[in-house]
């Protein structure tokens, strides 16, 4: 039978990993901390949130549920009502450990709900990366990464084409505007190392002015060092804005959807 790599990246993650050590053990010794970035406002990396015991039981749902599909797609969606048990308790578990507290997140997307109707999780063998991009203006703000597994580096360049709250759905491309910014080798103007276990969260300016992204490399630079990635699971969550459930067909006043 074929090895999932996932599932193999979650054995390699444990004691018999030395050379990426995770610095807590479980969750009652966890203590979060949280960085407000200097220069980017609404942005917040917040480390040791999700303990590596935690990681393990998160990533052996999501391999019981093939979402990767044995490693073999990098990326899957999940929209609307959530049945999948460990979004929620991801919730929780931010709520739990102050990532989604003043002064790090505002009530004014806080107290929403549902908090978050719309998660992406993407699958980084290394090598792989996402070109810098500012999240679809389809999103509200409110916008949070969490990782897992093994740690990478994420850039932050300013918004070529900031993304404004109002903006029209149709005008909200941002994924064809960061593949024009690859091209012309932008350097970041920050990066931050996202260990496993750690979640970023972007409001405002770090949310709508600066696009994030993760090079397409196998080694990232921290301090003097080029360290090795590994697999890398991230879990995006974000609400979508009302107007952007308007997708499918009109429907008329007696029922019937308009297929034209
Ligand atoms: O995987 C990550 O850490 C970033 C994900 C992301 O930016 C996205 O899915 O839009």
């Amino acid at each position: 039978m074929e090895t999932d790599p996932i599932y193999q990246s979650i054995m390699e993650s444990g004691d018999n990993c030395p050379d990426e050590p995770v610095s807590v053990a479980s969750e009652d010794v966890l203590r979060p901390h949280h960085d407000q970035h200097p220069h980017i406002s609404g942005l917040c990396l917040h480390s040791h949130v999700i303990s590596q015991a935690d990681q393990a039981k998160l990533m052996a749902q999501i391999t019981e549920k093939n979402i990767f599909k044995a490693g073999k797609q990098n990326q899957a969606m999940c929209f609307g009502e959530r049945d999948l048990a460990w979004l929620l308790w991801l919730e929780k578990r931010m709520w739990d450990s102050d990532v989604l507290s003043e002064p790090y997140c505002g009530a004014t997307w806080t107290d929403r709900t549902p908090l978050f109707d719309q998660s992406i999780m993407n699958l980084y063998y290394p090598g792989d990366g996402i070109k810098p991009h500012v999240d679809l203006a389809r999103f509200e703000d409110g916008i949070v990464i969490i990782s897992l597994l093994s740690a990478i580096n994420m850039d932050f360049y300013p918004a070529m084409h900031p993304v404004l709250a109002e903006d029209p759905l149709e005008d909200a491309n941002a994924t064809l505007v960061s593949g024009h910014s690859q091209e012309i080798d932008r350097r970041p103007s920050f990066t931050i190392r996202l260990e496993p276990g750690s979640v970023i969260t972007m409001q405002g300016p770090a949310r709508y002015e600066w696009e994030h992204g993760i090079q397409e490399i196998a080694q990232d630079l921290v301090g003097d060092e080029w360290v090795r990635r590994k697999i890398r699971v991230s879990i995006t969550l974000r609400k979508m804005r009302m107007d952007a459930w308007d997708v499918g067909p009109k429907v008329f006043d007696n029922g019937v959807a308009d297929r034209r």
